[in-house]
């Protein structure tokens, strides 16, 4: 099935390749089936969010490299290692996140465990001058951008407001209002048209904010203008405790297809495919043929945040069915039966891994605490007659324990 971009605009630059990526999917996706006003949605639902025939896959659960007909990849046994560790690095990095939770040293901790292929392959498919905007689990992707994990935490442990210039890696800062990068993506995308560039944007969300309208008007003005953006789903299945059959009632990537642009599903479990599909997302964006959705069919394996409890809602058969799909389980064994990898690359990436969540550790508790006050800066940038109000009242609030101290001695 191919779906063509119906979008006026000329593409931006002359190039040799002018078809439409090809959807992968042979056979269409069931449509759910008809159901009687009795039965309970919750059932006929489920059917269309099932991995099907759809799924692009060039490594499977058990490690086996499979072809695949619209997407192929060749990578180095170097670039191979070169992905595995990427994987191992960013989740000891979130390991340690959450352990610094669990400790105090952190307000709360978003993991992305479970999703480190998803992220790591779609990051390793980006180029230096194509820009991010991620959402607030992009752990993975700001490590391929080359943001020091040690940046991400300073939100979380409330010091800071983000952590990072954007500009110097590329990568904008977390946004926590679901969905709204979507159209913050789609308008810098728009923007990297109009200069003429051949750089493409990115934007992550998930499939719990693919309901929100921001998406969908994201979807429409990036359409209608042909703007160089690739949407990437992430549906790692809930949207903290609600299952993405409440969110569609037809696979997420078939949306794309009323908007006029390729939607794609990807097994978001398979770093290579992940790397493959969004890598001829990204260079069809930068051919100027415009947006394409990638739905990254992954699991949320931990708690949404910290601050959740999934054994409330979910059952512990389905975290299980999706250990066997682990992501780093799979390209190991590849590695393994390759012969790409020995023992020693093994045990030097846990003694590397060891040493960055030392590094971590002592980051996090050595980040100074901000002066209270430095809430009030840069809200307006000439300053505001109500911030400069409440600044006041803050400060008299402040000094009071200071007075209060002076009474208690
Ligand atoms: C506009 C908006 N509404 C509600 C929330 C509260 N909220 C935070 S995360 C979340 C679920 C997001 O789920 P999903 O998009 O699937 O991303 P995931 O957390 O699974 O990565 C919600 C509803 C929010 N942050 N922003
Ligand atoms: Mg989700």
């Amino acid at each position: 099935m191919t779906v063509e971009s119906t979008a006026a605009s000329k593409p931006r630059r002359s190039s040799k390749r002018t078809s439409a990526v090809k959807t992968p999917a042979k056979t269409p996706a069931k449509t759910p089936a008809k159901t009687s006003a009795k039965t309970p949605a919750r059932t006929s639902a489920k059917t269309p969010q099932s991995s099907g025939p759809e799924l692009v896959q060039l490594l499977t659960p058990e490690g086996e490299r499979v072809e695949h007909p619209d997407y192929s990849i060749d990578l180095t046994a170097d670039e191979l290692r070169g992905l595995y560790r990427d994987m191992v690095l960013t989740r000891r990095f979130d390991a340690e996140a959450t352990a610094l939770q669990r400790q105090g040293e952190l307000g709360l901790w978003a993991s992305l465990l479970g999703q480190e292929a998803a992220q790591i392959g779609s990051g390793r498919a980006l180029h230096d001058d194509d820009y991010v905007f991620p959402t607030y689990r992009e752990h993975g992707v700001a490590w391929c951008r080359g943001v020091d994990p040690t940046n991400l935490l300073g939100m979380f442990r409330g010091v800071n407001h983000g952590g990072w210039d954007p500009n110097s890696n590329n990568f904008h800062l977390y946004t926590i209002v679901i969905g709204s990068q979507t159209l913050h993506a789609t308008g810098y995308a728009m923007g990297v048209a109009k200069d003429g560039a051949d750089s493409a944007v990115i934007a992550y969300f998930g499939d719990g904010a693919s309901s929100q309208g921001d998406v969908a008007e994201s979807f429409t003005f990036s359409a209608v203008y042909n703007a160089p953006v690739v949407f990437f789903c992430q549906n790692n299945q809930w949207a903290i405790s609600e299952p993405t059959e409440k969110q569609t009632r037809v696979p997420l990537y078939q949306r794309a297809q009323g908007f006029g642009f390729p939607g794609v599903r990807v097994d978001g479990n398979d770093v290579l495919a992940c790397l493959a599909v969004t890598r001829s997302a990204l260079e069809r964006a930068r051919r100027g043929e415009g947006p394409t959705l990638v739905e990254a069919f992954t699991y949320r394996m931990g708690a949404h945040t910290t601050s959740d409890d999934p054994t409330k809602y979910r059952a512990d058969e389905e975290r299980a069915s999706w250990e066997a799909k682990d992501p780093i389980l799979r390209l190991r064994t590849y590695l393994e039966k390759a012969g790409a990898a020995d023992e020693a690359f093994f045990t030097a990436l846990d003694e590397e891994s060891e040493a960055l969540g030392k590094r971590v550790r002592e980051a996090v508790r050595a980040m100074p605490d901000p002066d209270p006050m430095a809430v009030f800066d840069h809200v307006y940038a000439d300053g505001n007659p109500l911030v400069d109000e409440e600044r006041a009242q803050f400060a008299a609030y402040q000094a009071s324990f200071a007075d209060s101290a002076e009474e208690g001695k």
